[in-house]
């Protein structure tokens, strides 16, 4: 449900094209019947319903109540989007101290190969190397925890 409701967050920010906050009750309209698929008609119907009855402008809240999520407002959205933050900050850290075997606070070329070869990732040393450069921004031999994060999640 969470990541459901991350995507109709998305949803609506992609449809927000203006960042105004608000939709545009035409362009939900429009949207709405372009993209058809995961409503049955009858349910669709209700939803133009509401969206025409709604006035012009579509919120957030509104927004998600039509896309069957009751009773969630902003800042829960804000709190999930939180929670999911931390959990992947805290999985980089976990998979950071994994990669950095002998704990020196960076990962070098042999810890890289390593972890590959026990990822089961047959990998060359060329390649190994390349993964390397590419998260070695600053050229140091080293990968920091920023550098790490940096690769992750780009
Ligand atoms: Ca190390």
């Amino acid at each position: 449900t969470k990541h459901r409701l991350l995507r109709a967050k998305r949803m609506f920010a992609l449809l927000d094209v203006d960042k105004a906050g608000f939709l545009d009750c035409q362009k939900l309209t429009n949207f709405l019947q372009h993209n058809t698929i995961n409503f049955l008609p009858e349910r669709l119907s209700t939803i133009m319903d509401v969206v025409v009855g709604s006035g012009k402008d579509i919120s957030m809240e509104k927004f998600l109540l039509l896309m069957g999520f009751e009773g969630v407002q902003e800042a829960d959205l804000e709190s999930i989007e939180l929670q999911e933050r931390r959990a992947r900050l805290q999985e980089a850290v976990t998979t950071f101290h994994t990669f950095d075997e002998d704990g020196s606070g960076t990962i070098d070329t042999s810890e890289l190969t390593g972890i590959m070869k026990t990822m089961g990732q047959k990998m060359t040393q060329e390649e190994v190397e390349h993964m390397f450069s590419l998260a070695d921004k600053h050229g140091t031999g080293e990968i920091d925890f920023e550098n790490f994060c940096e690769c992750l999640l780009a």
